[in-house]
């Protein structure tokens, strides 16, 4: 059976309805969320990991504005689909807007198993990468952190600084090598390796 498309959550105001005793909609699948800044590529991840074109994917950041829940049928879990942060170009408002949305629903569903914490693996983690590290951390959340786009480190010496670089940001945070898995959509790199992972 193909994996399928849930409900969306837009608002704080819908969560008592939505998310009862452990359940998400009536649903107890345990939750998967993906979690990183706007096009990073979160949304692309999960439709290679559920082998389905499911959720949006925008060369636009700050596409996906709402949490959307899909049933990942193979796995029997439900995936989120996090709008992202750090998209400079959002409103204040909007900001305080996604804060709230986020926190309210990370307090509220009592049934999440993993956050997948998106890095690009250009760039390395940042300030809002590692804050984002803390404050799941922080609450007790089992993180499995991911970095994405490695198609785009072209040579072999770009793959081995990045590497080191970014293992030398996340050491204070006691992450390891063994700790990260790096992807590419695009090649379909370790796609098979993350979806063994969340298992
Ligand atoms: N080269 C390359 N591009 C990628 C990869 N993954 C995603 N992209 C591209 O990055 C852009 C953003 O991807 P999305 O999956 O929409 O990113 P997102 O994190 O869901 O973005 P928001 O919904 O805005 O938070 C799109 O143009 C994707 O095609 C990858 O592995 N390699
Ligand atoms: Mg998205």
């Amino acid at each position: 059976m193909a994996s399928e498309y849930l409900i969306t959550l837009a608002d704080p105001g819908q969560i008592p309805t939505l998310l009862k005793r452990g359940f998400l909609n009536g649903r107890s699948e345990p939750r998967i969320a993906f979690v990183g800044r706007s096009n990073v590529g979160k949304s692309s991840l999960i439709n290679a990991l559920l082998e389905q074109k499911i959720a949006r994917v925008s060369a636009m950041p700050g596409k996906t504005k709402a949490i959307h829940f899909f049933l990942w049928q193979n796995l029997k879990k439900i995936v989120a689909d996090l709008p992202g942060y750090g998209f400079a170009k959002v409103a204040h408002s909007e900001k305080n807007a996604w804060v709230r949305l986020l926190d309210s629903y990370f307090s509220a569903d009592k049934a999440l198993e993993c956050v997948l914490l998106l890095f690009d693996s250009r760039h390395g983690p940042t300030e809002q990468d590692l804050e984002a590290l803390e404050f799941f951390a922080h609450k007790g959340i089992p993180i499995q952190i991911v970095l994405t786009k490695t198609d785009q480190l072209k040579t072999q010496s770009d793959r081995a600084k990045r590497k080191r670089e970014i293992l030398e940001s996340l050491a204070p945070y006691t992450v390891e090598a063994e700790d990260l898995v790096w992807v590419s959509v695009k090649d379909n790199k370790s796609i098979a390796v993350l979806r063994e992972r969340l298992k």
